[in-house]
């Protein structure tokens, strides 16, 4: 199997964090170079019609993609650690929460960078500044809203750490791009989350 994957880029990351939670190794890792386009070329749309990644890439020549597919997958043939539920009531709350963090909070935080950061103009044409900046004032109402959920429960979707955190994690990680950090912003409960999930072994991939 291959993954195509990119340095730095957030819903790649989702997918490799998740499979470091798992455990799982025996894949082959395949870097895309996106500043230089290499996924718009006629090859990679082949795979990847949208020409986005992840992709995940079968021995048979299947294609995969969209994160949390992908990860769908890696749980139904890997189930421990659980990531995304063991039933049916549980898998419910666990995808609200993922959904939340992906719509509410990595949606929103990704369009001010892709706006407003010079590095991801090769990404985003044309660059619209002023749409980027009005995406930050609503990522920032989700994270106070995750705020005071995280005063609450200790992880995002509650008691255990999940697929929820992941995504959360992984799109917080790429807001530093605009210098953001949660304590700044007096949300500490957030801070103290987000430095919890730092020290695990699985967010050391990027
Ligand atoms: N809904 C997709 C989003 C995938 C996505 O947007 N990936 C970004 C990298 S994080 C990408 O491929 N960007 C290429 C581009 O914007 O041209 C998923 O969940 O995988």
């Amino acid at each position: 199997m291959k993954l195509y994957v990119a340095p730095r880029a957030p819903n790649p990351r989702r997918v490799r964090m998740f499979l470091a939670e798992k455990g799982i190794q025996d894949l082959e890792l395949i870097d895309v170079d996106l500043n230089a386009q290499a996924h718009k070329a006629d090859a990679f749309r082949r795979k990847s019609p949208l020409a986005r990644i992840p992709v995940l890439e079968f021995d048979d020549g299947r294609v995969l993609s969209e994160t949390r597919a992908i990860c769908t997958w890696f749980e139904g043939h890997t189930p421990e650690p659980n990531l995304m539920g063991t039933n049916a009531e549980e898998r419910a709350f666990i995808e609200m929460a993922d959904r939340r963090m992906e719509w509410y909070l990595m949606l929103p935080l990704a369009n001010a960078i892709r706006h407003t950061h010079p590095g991801l103009a090769p990404l985003e044409q044309p660059q619209i500044a002023a749409y980027g900046e009005s995406q930050l004032p609503k990522a920032l109402e989700t994270a106070a809203w995750l705020d005071a959920e995280l005063q609450r429960q200790p992880w995002v979707a509650g008691e255990r750490f999940t697929i929820a955190d992941i995504t959360a994690f992984c799109a917080l990680e790429f807001s530093r791009l605009l210098r953001f950090k949660p304590a700044e912003a007096g949300l500490h409960a957030l801070q103290a989350w987000r430095d919890r999930v730092a020290q695990r072994p699985s967010a050391q991939v990027s």
